[in-house]
Order: structure tokens, then sequence, then C-alpha cells
């Protein structure tokens, strides 16, 4: 099949997905033309069949903002013809589906058939801010198929946007063999005192409560000796950053930018901290897992279709820093417990989200579309 992705090219779990998503298709023999502003930041591999297509944006004066998706739009359409594109794939529904649509329009009998999948936030935050609701939804319908990475949003989306249209849920995947554990940093570099390791990784925004990351090493740190490593980027960053030192956990708290090798990292951890407001899905809690390392986050949205709570670790309500803390005391204080909850969590991630099952989904999605054209 000859397949064209845009995403997000910046750090961030949809693009992430759609990189590894497009990787895999290469690999078992398809055509992937990957249409985006930007090389996507996990897209770091390079076959013959696997082509990256840079969106021009053209500034000019009379521009004060410049059209970004009408270049995106036609870019895709100018792919799709010359690619003889069968699917374009869209992950994030804004702008990526109307882009996606702009372009079928402007090829008519020759387009692709689109496929938008959904990743969360372009539902939960972005679509439901009303300037972007309608527009969000009309993606949503013209798109021959859509797919949502959990059955939470699948749900949410079908309710807050009055879909009746077939949602699949497709979950996210990870790669076991990345996460090989003859490849470990050196723990000393990052815990001195052998120190047990909690870790957190996402974008700092604010639905991730970094706040509560700091709050939680602070009262760990009174009971077990830890350092907390926090990885990425973000508008939260610098004021996670004041609160640890206002904690007086500064020392204890090192914050290292973003990494493009996440597994190294994941390797390393004691335990995985994800306390967001809500997750679609949490891909970073996946990817923990596959590291075999106990996660404990909070019981919201599609979470705990990933996370088995007190088997691969544990949920808590949102905001329950005390709770969270605790747990994390409790796995920290018991090594054959953070052994079994880390086994049972790589288990489950190869089992249930392993490439192999996840990208027959999506070819399955692309036979559907196709045949009902
Ligand atoms: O987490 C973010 O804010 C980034 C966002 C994205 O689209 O890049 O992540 C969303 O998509 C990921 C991949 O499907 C999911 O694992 C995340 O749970 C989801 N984020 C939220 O729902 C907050």
């Amino acid at each position: 099949m000859n397949v064209g992705i845009t995403c997000y090219p910046t750090v961030g779990g949809s693009g992430a997905v759609a990189a590894e998503l497009g990787k895999q298709l290469a690999r078992r023999g398809h055509a992937v033309h990957f249409v985006s502003y930007r090389l996507p930041f996990r897209l770091d591999e390079f076959t013959g069949n696997l082509f990256f297509h840079e969106v021009d944006v053209t500034s000019y004066s009379l521009f004060e903002y410049p059209p970004h998706e009408l270049a995106l739009a036609a870019k895709m359409a100018e792919v799709s013809r010359e690619g003889r594109l069968d699917v374009l794939h869209v992950h994030y529904a804004i702008p990526h589906a109307i882009t996606g649509f702009l372009a079928q329009q402007m090829l008519g009998k020759e387009a692709p058939r689109l496929v938008t999948t959904l990743h969360g936030t372009d539902i939960t935050l972005v679509g439901q801010d009303r300037s972007f609701f309608e527009i969000t939804r009309f993606g949503i319908l013209r798109s021959d198929g859509v797919s949502a990475v959990s059955e939470f949003l699948r749900r949410m989306t079908a309710e807050e946007f009055d879909i009746k249209n077939r949602i699949e849920v497709i979950p996210n995947f990870v790669d076991l063999s990345l996460y090989d554990r003859r490849s470990v940093p050196e723990r000393s570099a990052f815990a001195p005192s052998g120190e047990k390791i909690l870790l957190h990784v996402s974008n700092f925004r604010p639905v991730k409560r970094v706040f509560d990351v700091v709050r939680i090493l602070e009262r760990v740190a009174r009971e077990v000796p830890a350092v907390l490593l926090m990885v990425g980027e973000g508008p939260e960053r610098a004021s996670a950053q004041a609160l640890a030192r206002r904690l007086g956990v500064q020392d204890r708290v090192r914050f290292l930018g973003r990494h493009d090798r996440i597994e190294e990292i994941m390797l390393l951890a004691d335990v995985f901290l994800l306390p967001s407001e809500l997750e679609s899905f949490g891909l970073s809690a996946l990817e923990a897992m596959a590291a075999g390392v106990p996660v404990v986050g909070s019981d919201a949205g599609g979470l705990p279709e990933v996370v088995r709570h007190a088997e691969t670790g544990f949920l808590l309500p949102v905001g329950d820093i005390e709770g969270m803390a605790a747990r994390t005391i409790e796995i920290l204080k018991d090594d054959e417990h953070q052994r079994c909850l880390g086994q049972a969590g790589r288990a489950r991630a190869g089992s249930l989200f392993n490439p192999d099952r996840i990208v027959t989904q999506y070819e399955r999605l692309y036979e559907r579309v196709l045949a009902q054209a």
C-alpha cells in the first residue's frame, strides 16, 4: 500500500506514535510518505520506501499569520498524486483532518482515503474550545475512517461531538526489543549515593500536573533516599523547578530536558510517576511498563486501560499526592514487589501493545476504508 502520514513533528505522544507506525509500515513493505513542516522527532530511520516531504510555509509581509494549513493541504495533495497514495493517515484532528479533507477535494476522483487517529488533547482540550468544536466535528465526520487510542477516548468523542460513525479503538504500541537491560546507563551518574530513582516524562503542560510529581518526591524522600528525574520541556518546567527549591528538594530533582532515546532513561527508573489530570492513553506509562518499571499515576481517562491497578502499578484519584507517595514508598521499600509489578507491566506491554498486533489493526482499517471506495 502507499500510505501518507501527517502528524505534529514536535515532541509529543501523537508524533511519536505516527513516526513509530510509519517505520513499522515501511518494514512491512508499504511505501510511507511523511508530510509535515519538520522531520518528526522519532523519524530516525530511512529506508528505500520511507520518505519525508517538508512543507514550506511562505512568509509574506501581508500575512500576519502565514497560512500553514493551506500549504500543508497543498503538499498533501501533491504527495498523494505523485506517490499514488491509497491512504492519507493523519494524526491529531486539528488541523490535520481538515487539511486531509482539503487535499481530497483538490484531487477529486484520484483522492486517497482519509484516516484520522484521535490522540486525546485534540478532543479533550482543543476540540472542546468552542472556536474549534465545529471544525473538529467536521473533520471527524468527513474522514473515511477514524480511530481513537483508547476506549475512553472513543466514548468521549462519540458523546461530546455526537458522532454516530464508527470509531475504532486502536491503542498505542511499544517495541519491547528497544528496552534492553544490557544497555542501561550508569545509575551512579543520576543517583550517586545509591538513591532510588523516580522518573517523570512529559511536555510539562498543566494537564500533566508536574507540581504533584515534585510534591510526591518530597514526601517519598522523607522516608526513602530518592531522586527524581524530570524529562521533557514545556511551560511549567520553570515553576516546577521553583517549587523544588521552595520545598528544599532541589538537590534531589534533576531536569534533564528533551530526550529522543527515552528507553535508556526508562530502564534506570524504580518507579514512573504520571499523576495527570487526564490521559487519553498515556504512552509514557506504556513505555515505562516496557522497561519493567511500575507506574504510579492517576485513575483518569484511558490510563486504566494501560496500567492495571495493583498489578502493574497503582492508580489513584487525581490530586491524591499523599496516596501516590504512599504507594511509591511501598514499592521502593520492597524489591520483590517492585520486581513483580515491573515484570507484570512488561508482560502486559508485550502481549497487548506489541507493534505486530497494533500495526495489523491499522492495516485492517486501511483495507476497510479502501474497500468502501
Ligand atoms: O500528552 C500530550 O499532551 C501530548 C499528546 C499528543 O498528542 O502529542 O498526547 C496525547 O496523545 C498520546 C499518544 O496517543 C497519548 O498517549 C496521551 O495520553 C495524550 N495526552 C493526553 O491525553 C493529555
